[in-house]
């Protein structure tokens, strides 16, 4: 891969931007979402339950194919430069920087024997680096939504989920599972995705806190965190040597009350990484009963056991987002956890919508009190998932 002189993607809508870098219009634009989690940690790769939502921040790509086997992307944000590179000559490793992303894809739907001519490619997102809600599969889903209709694939959502998630897994080189591409192509407004994750089916759950009187709060901690370090990997193995002690396919298939009996089978850590997937498999399925019988505002306890589950059991949380959590509790959220991976990222504060100020405010002193960086905080909604623009 080439990366060669910086070109300027200008002012205007993303079309124009793209046509002012490239000198043709896009053969159309393409957006997917990021997501936050409303609960369910870790249990994707377990096969278990997980109740994410698609948010109103997205990657928005455009996109036109070329005649050649060239792919050129480039960014709107930064100084990224123009990055260059050759459909034929694709390997896992090979590609640094977020282009990896959209290479990425292009070398999963080869992997499936599916034909991709070069294209030329502009991004725009405005979904947070680094901040736990899914920056690079937004990319990667908007990339493969244009490319499964450019090409004429007819990819499902779920071949589409699965694909992506080899690109992730194989190319980019982090061990993630597959909720974050279900939530940004699968996604719908109003609606958390209630997904399974052993056969990918799913349920629509309306949240809609706003009805609710309630906001859903994101506080990114601005502590960057990334799925390619070995704290996520060796989570990952914990669960699957778990799994593999308890003789079974996956830690989805352990019951709450198993559980005393598998405390002597385990080593004391594996133990504990194992109760975190199994109760916060229970709390989706409990958060999703909630949700229907009584609405948004009684699933608070449900979200702090989540988040003490991570910080103790899974020990995947952060002085940061304990902080976060924590503050916002005690200034009235009625609920709160950290969201996505962990080791850094965002956390959520579920509170009345009277509250918002005193809960942002107390974070915010709580976060300079600390001598940590100031958090970002800011509302999300669920949004739909990936798509074409008109
Ligand atoms: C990251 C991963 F990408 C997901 O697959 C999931 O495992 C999540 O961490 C933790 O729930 O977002």
């Amino acid at each position: 891969m080439n990366t060669t002189t910086r070109a300027d993607a200008g002012p205007g809508t993303l079309a124009d931007r793209f046509e002012a870098a490239f000198g043709a219009a896009p053969d159309g634009v393409w957006a997917a979402p990021g997501r936050v989690n409303l609960i369910g940690e870790h249990t994707d790769y377990n096969e278990g339950f997980v109740l994410p939502f698609a948010i109103d921040k997205r990657a928005a790509t455009a996109v036109r194919l070329r005649d050649d086997s060239t792919v050129r992307v480039l960014s709107t944000a930064g100084d990224q430069g123009l990055a260059e590179a050759d459909t034929a000559d694709l390997s896992p490793g090979a590609v640094t920087g977020w282009a990896k992303y959209p290479l990425g894809v292009v070398w999963a739907l080869q992997q499936r024997g599916i034909e991709v001519p070069g294209f030329d490619l502009l991004l725009d997102s405005d979904v947070p680096l680094g901040a736990g809600l899914s920056s690079s599969h937004a990319i990667e889903c908007a990339v493969v939504t244009a490319l499964n209709e450019l090409t004429g694939s007819g990819l499902g959502p779920e071949e589409m989920v699965t694909l992506t998630q080899h690109a992730e897994n194989a190319f980019v080189g982090a061990p993630t599972g597959i909720m974050d591409q279900s939530a940004s192509l699968r996604g719908a407004s109003g609606h958390a995705v209630f997904l399974d994750c052993r056969d990918q089916s799913v349920e629509l759950v309306p949240f809609r806190a706003q009805e609710a009187g309630l906001v859903l709060l994101v506080i990114d901690t601005k502590v960057a965190h990334s799925h390619a370090d070995g704290g996520y990997a060796s989570r990952r193995a914990s669960c699957e040597l778990g799994a593999q002690v308890l003789g079974v396919t996956a830690l989805r298939d352990v019951a709450a009350a198993d559980l005393e009996e598998a405390r002597g089978l385990l080593d004391p850590l594996t133990f504990r990484r194992v109760r975190h997937v199994v109760t916060e498999n229970d709390r989706v399925l409990q958060t999703v009963a909630t949700l229907r019988s009584q609405g948004p505002a009684h699933i608070g306890r449900l979200l702090d056991a989540s988040h003490a589950s991570m910080r103790d059991d899974f020990e995947i949380s952060c002085p940061e987002l304990d902080l976060a959590v924590d503050a916002a509790r005690r200034h009235g959220a009625i609920g709160a956890r950290m969201t996505g991976g962990g080791f850094g990222g965002s956390a959520i504060a579920l509170t009345a919508g009277r509250d918002e100020r005193r809960v942002r405010g107390a974070v915010v002193r709580a976060f300079a009190e600390a001598g940590f960086t100031a958090p970002d905080i800011f509302t999300v909604t669920p949004a739909a998932g990936a798509g074409r623009l008109p």
